[in-house]
């Protein structure tokens, strides 16, 4: 909004043609996000807690959780209200993709909040069956890759990481592609929502990947010098992308261990969300993969325990899933688990951007 109100000023006032500048919405995006967990965090945490919107932990969790019981959460509703309002606040509101990814932030929020309210308000336990959770994901997955598919600029080659000759095209099947990588990185953020800060912080490393990718894929110069695909207005994304890192240092704030609030579906669900949208729109996909690989290895862990322990009629590969939980059985304590979670990504954020010029 403020771009569209002072940048037209800047004839009269110079210092308003800052305004213009991607970098400088991005920057601010961001600290306006952050301002705004940081300063309405403990108001959050209060009402949250006045109307015993609680977290339930189930027993049969790390015995150690059993001291969670009661943390207020649902605190992705402050994640979403500082997201939303800082990129309404500094992005160009007349790009597309800033309202796709608008438009997957809040209604996999309103999935998640549906979810979360039945099981935290309603006390219905288990909350929205997952199936209907699913589907819903699915429903917007098909929406939003059938919108990008739609646009007459859309490319639907998939780019391999490394290799620079191969990108397959997908042609329509890249709908079902795109609404894959959507709904699997929105679940594989809700799984490792485990411990204290372990979603939040590898989601603010993979965004503030993501951050300059959008912004080297919407440079027509800088793309042709890394021999990456041009995708007109995608760069407008990283003001978004700023906007996610500062909310969720914000709420990293006070979901670091030992946390006064979590975030729930209703947070978990849209980053997922809104990270693989992003990867779509820049034609990044297969490189989340890399970029997330906490999310992976997560998600992988409980595949191959499920598909274990029901092969073998009940051995378990790993002490317990999703893996944070076998570090947590083996010993580690849990702040232990979460920092070297958050170290390998960022390793892995750096190797991922490193690859724009290993092709
Ligand atoms: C999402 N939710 C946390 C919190 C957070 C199929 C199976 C793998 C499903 C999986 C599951 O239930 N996943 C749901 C993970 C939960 O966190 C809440 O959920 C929101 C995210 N969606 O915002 O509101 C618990 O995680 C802990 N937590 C923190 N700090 C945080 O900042 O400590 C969360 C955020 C909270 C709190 O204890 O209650 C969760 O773990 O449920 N199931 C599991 O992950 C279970 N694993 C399991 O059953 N493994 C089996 C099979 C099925 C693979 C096995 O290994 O044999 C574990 N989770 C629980 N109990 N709760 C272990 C058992």
């Amino acid at each position: 909004m403020l771009y569209h109100l002072l940048y037209p000023l800047h004839t009269t006032f110079s210092a308003f043609n800052v305004f213009r500048y991607i970098t400088f919405r991005t920057i601010y995006a961001s600290l306006t996000a952050l301002l705004i967990c940081w300063l309405l965090g403990p108001w959050v945490i209060r009402k949250l807690s006045d109307r015993q919107i609680g977290q339930y932990v189930r027993v049969d969790g790390p015995p150690a959780h059993m001291t969670k019981t009661g943390t207020p959460t649902m605190g992705g509703l402050l994640l979403l209200f500082a997201i939303v309002t800082a990129t309404l606040l500094w992005a160009d509101l007349t790009n597309f993709f800033v309202w796709i990814v608008l438009l997957v932030t809040i209604s996999y929020g309103a999935i998640g909040f549906l979810d979360d309210y039945l099981m935290q308000v309603k006390k219905e336990t288990g909350g929205l069956p997952g199936r209907i959770k699913i589907v819903m994901q699915v429903v917007i997955g098909l929406l939003v890759a059938g919108l990008l598919y739609a646009r007459a600029d859309f490319d639907t080659h998939v780019s391999v990481p490394f290799l620079k000759q191969v990108a397959p095209d997908f042609g329509w099947a890249y709908i079902l592609f795109a609404t894959a990588v959507i709904v699997g990185t929105s679940n594989a953020v809700n799984l490792t929502d485990g411990l204290d800060g372990l979603a939040i912080g590898p989601v603010t490393v993979a965004t503030a990947t993501y951050l300059v990718l959008s912004y080297v894929t919407g440079h027509i110069k800088i793309a042709d010098y890394l021999q990456i695909q041009y995708v007109a207005g995608s760069g407008e994304l990283a003001v978004f992308c700023g906007a996610l890192v500062g909310a969720g240092m914000g709420f990293l704030w006070y979901n670091a261990y030992p946390a006064q609030i979590f975030m729930g579906d209703v947070g978990s669900l849209p980053l997922g969300g809104a990270l693989g949208t992003i990867a779509v729109i820049t034609k990044h996909e297969l490189l989340l993969a890399l970029v997330g690989g906490i999310f992976v290895v997560e998600a992988l862990s409980v595949i191959f325990q499920v598909g274990f322990f029901k092969v073998t009629n009940g051995r378990r590969i790993f002490r317990m899933a999703p893996i944070h939980h076998h570090f947590e059985l083996k010993g580690w304590p849990e702040p232990k688990v979460i920092v070297r979670f958050w170290i390998i990504a960022i390793i892995l954020g750096l190797f991922a951007l490193s690859t724009l010029k290993l092709r």
